[in-house]
């Protein structure tokens, strides 16, 4: 099974999601390894639960974003992964990051991207009377957000959301698509071609809406 490490900053709710779509025999993969930048969030505890290593390489024991990122790397490579997923993973990436795992390095966002790139995208969609709203997982490229589009999943905006209503509604999203997205790759569907998305050989100028 194509093995995949998981690094993560906070709660792990998209973490969850893959374990049990890995439980339900549903991914394709295995995850070997989860990487926390944090120390004692419930992403590693979760981990734990389901019996997978899990490392903390503290962001903060370094005192510069190459150096973290090296060690990071280091870390990671120790558990040969094949797809390295970020799954709420609140740091910005070198470049040297970016392209030592190129092709096999995904993120999600909770946006429906290029709408809404960088950090409270939910305050943003409300301030700007946005009717609809999601979450959309991406290959990693070095520019934050941008890289190439693989699925989206849709939210309406309700008139009386708020941030948190509307993290929840976009949160259910996430935890649909994240699983599909990681399930393609491990299938070896999902392919980053010159650059561009490939699921089945086809290019995808648009991400999968699902
Ligand atoms: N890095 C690159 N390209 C990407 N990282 C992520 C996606 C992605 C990436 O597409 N090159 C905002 C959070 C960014 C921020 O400024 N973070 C701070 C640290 C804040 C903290 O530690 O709490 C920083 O200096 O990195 C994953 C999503 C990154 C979100």
């Amino acid at each position: 099974l194509p093995r995949i490490v998981v690094l993560i900053s906070g709660g792990g709710t998209n973490l969850q999601a893959l374990i049990d779509a890995e439980a339900a025999g549903t991914l394709e993969g295995t995850i070997a390894g989860v990487i926390s930048n944090r120390t004692g969030v419930k992403g590693l505890d979760r981990a734990e639960s389901a019996g997978i290593p899990a490392q903390v390489i503290p962001h903060r024991d370094h005192d510069s974003r190459e150096s973290f990122d090296q060690a990071l790397m280091a870390a990671i490579d120790g558990f040969r992964p094949d797809l390295v997923v970020l799954a709420g993973f609140m740091r910005i990436l070198t470049d040297a990051f970016v392209q030592h795992y190129q092709g096999r390095l995904l993120n999600i966002h909770p946006s429906l991207l290029p709408a809404w790139p960088g950090l409270h995208t939910h305050r943003k969609v409300l301030e700007a009377g946005e009717t609809e709203h999601g979450a959309t997982v991406h290959f990693v490229t070095e520019e934050l957000d941008g890289g190439p589009r693989i699925i989206q999943g849709r939210v309406r905006v309700h008139p009386d959301d708020d941030e948190d209503s509307l993290a929840g509604r976009v949160g259910v999203q996430e935890r649909r698509i994240y699983p599909e997205a990681v399930r393609w790759f491990c299938q070896g569907r999902l392919r980053l071609v010159q650059g561009r998305a490939q699921l089945d050989g086809t290019p995808l100028d648009e991400p999968v809406d699902i």
